[in-house]
């Protein structure tokens, strides 16, 4: 009888039970938040989880050990260890760890009533970068990549009374990561996205995607999978407010294709319609707010619902204004997206891995068009397997969280990535595999370009061929000449389609000010923007851009006394939201265009 029990509980515990499980709409679910204080234990040499042989320790602290006599010697002690808040990075919160870059080991207890006939998963929003999970002693998996979404099912393995979580967090840079090891913001590591337990009935609705149809503005085109469920469920499409509600049946996988007439009001920067949207399968339903939009290219313009739209916009990095750590609340997203609102935009480029759920929900809300991307960012391993396939792993996790978002117009593949043949092939494949998660949306990257003699700029790179937009980072003024520079600036391109000019920009501290050649001054960025802005207005066929960037932000790269102190100055706006006199420079431009658009 024992052997047989044991033989069971192998079963249980070695086969697919903590298989990773993806979610739909999880606000609406019905879920336990596990933020807040969590212990941690500071581990530079990774010593709770190898041995000295370096081999994994069996004994590892994810068995959060307790001594159990006088003679038990355990070497660590997580209830006596100090405390980290979750959501949050650990560089900001204590002053050992701002520039720790390394392994520190998380552990939370807790207990749950779990109810009949459900099943139980462990969400977390994002760890940075690599996460190894374990609950009550037992590993449920790991994941790799700092900015999307991950879960495990629990359901076998959570109990009523004391159960507890342990992650091994590791932000440590590699070669082969992605993003790599050199970056231009602050590698801020921790649980920084939420951790939830969510339940569902064994059988629920695990995604989802509605759009309007692409060439028509009378179907509403979408899928619903059903995870767990026999065929022949019966689920349903409720839209109140288009007094739409239609019943289908999943096929034998679980899965149903619908499209239907409506009359919808588009969503738009001008008018950001939102409709309550209900799916219910047999046992579960799931609310979501969606937004309903066509956007495309014809020749070099961008076309939202089917009119041509110039993008004004401005790139941002997660950073909390005001508190220089991650960025993760409503709160966080309400301020930044004021501030781009304020700058009159209508565009956001979320540099440069995608952003919390909260910027897309507010973005969402106020109709703010959205360039998303992956960290594929600079000198990537273009050859390495484990590169592509936790690039793929990140492109895929963006996608799948994201695609109801009306506000997300492109996907972005790769930021300033040098020319080769092996990054070529890295691209397409990603580009192959975006188009086929999501065929509604178009496909960039932020490419760079070259002189082809003193006064002209080409952007002939090959990878142009396959983005749907072309996307350019340029710094003439700051990293290439003086801001005067810009006026003799011809551009051209070898691609007939629209370009985005994804950065340009140049550094100013707040509040320090000189003739416009002073370097650092506010009036040298002013002055930058100005020539900048009048040479892009030039380009025929520019259909947007996102200057660099909308505040300050902290990296291990700007290192100069008194001036950087680890922050990119190129902010027109600084870390405390005071405005630099180049935001008021983009501000009246965009209020011009505007009015000439409308
Ligand atoms: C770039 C990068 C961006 C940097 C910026 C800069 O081209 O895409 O991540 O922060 O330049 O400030 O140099």
């Amino acid at each position: 009888m024992e052997k047989f029990v044991i033989i069971f509980l192998f079963i249980i515990f070695s086969s697919n039970t903590y298989a990773q499980e993806k979610f739909a709409s999880l606000g609406e679910r019905l879920s336990v938040s596990l933020d807040g204080n969590w212990k941690i234990i500071i581990d530079p040499y990774e010593n709770g989880y190898y041995d000295y042989r370096w081999e994994e320790n069996p004994d590892g602290f994810f068995k959060n050990e307790k001594p159990h006599n006088k003679w038990d010697r355990i070497e660590y002690d997580f209830d006596k260890s100090v405390s980290l808040i979750v959501p949050g990075d650990w560089n900001s919160q204590r002053k050992e760890l701002f520039l720790y870059e390394g392994t520190i080991w998380y552990k939370k207890s807790f207990n749950f009533q779990k109810r009949t006939n459900t099943r139980v998963f462990l969400r977390f929003g994002a760890v940075n970068y690599q996460a190894i999970v374990y609950l009550n002693g037992k590993k449920l998996g790991s994941h790799e990549g700092g900015f999307t979404p991950f879960s495990f099912e629990i359901t076998q393995l959570v109990r009523e009374k004391d159960n507890f979580i342990v992650v091994k967090v590791d932000n440590k840079r590699c070669a082969e990561c992605v993003p790599t090891l050199n970056t231009d913001w602050w590698n801020y590591g921790g649980i920084t996205r939420n951790v939830t337990i969510v339940e569902t009935p064994v059988s629920f609705i695990g995604d989802y995607c509605i759009q309007l149809h692409k060439a028509s503005f009378k179907n509403i085109n979408g899928w619903i999978q059903v995870n767990g469920s026999r065929c022949g469920q019966p689920v349903t499409v409720d839209i109140p407010e288009l007094k739409i509600y239609k019943r289908y049946i999943t096929n034998s996988t679980g899965s149903l294709h619908f499209s239907f007439p409506a009359n919808v009001k588009l969503w738009s920067p001008e008018n950001p319609v939102l409709y309550d949207v209900i799916l219910a399968s047999e046992k579960d339903t799931v609310r979501d707010l969606i937004g309903f939009r066509t956007i495309e290219t014809k020749g070099t313009q961008i076309f939202l619902n089917n009119k041509p739209v110039f993008l004004r916009g401005i790139s941002i990095h997660e950073e909390a204004p005001f508190r220089s750590s991650r960025a993760n609340s409503l709160d966080d997203a309400r301020i930044l997206l004021g501030w781009v609102k304020e700058l009159g935009c209508n565009f956001v480029r979320l540099a440069h891995y995608p952003h919390n759920e909260n910027m897309l929900k507010e973005a969402d809300r106020l109709g703010l068009m959205v360039w998303s991307e992956i960290p594929v960012y600079w000198t990537i391993k273009w050859k390495s397997k484990q590169t592509y396939d936790n690039a793929s792993l990140q492109l895929s996790e963006m996608i799948e969280r994201d695609r109801n978002r009306a506000s997300i117009i492109c996907w972005s593949v790769s930021n300033e990535t040098p020319l080769s043949k092996p990054r070529l092939e890295f691209l397409k494949g990603l580009i192959r595999q975006a188009r086929a998660l999501d065929s509604t949306r178009l496909i960039t990257a932020a490419m760079e370009r070259h002189y082809t003699d003193e006064s002209t700029q080409m952007i002939d790179d090959p990878l142009g061929e396959f983005v749907d937009v072309l996307g350019c980072n340029e710094y003439i003024g700051w990293y290439d000449g003086l801001p005067n520079k810009a006026d003799t600036i011809r551009w051209k391109t070898i691609y007939q389609k629209p370009l985005i000019i994804s950065e340009f920009g140049g550094s100013a501290l707040y509040g320090l000010h000189a003739d416009s050649l002073t370097v650092w001054s506010e009036e040298y960025q002013e002055s930058l923007y100005k020539h900048q802005l009048a040479m892009l207005q030039k380009i025929p066929f520019l259909s947007g851009m996102s200057p660099w960037i909308l505040m300050d932000f902290r990296s291990p790269r700007r290192q100069l006394p008194g001036i950087q102190d680890f922050r990119n100055r190129k902010g027109l706006l600084s870390e405390h939201g005071e405005r630099k006199k180049a935001f008021y420079v983009l501000q009246k431009y965009y209020e011009e265009i505007r009015t000439k658009q409308e």
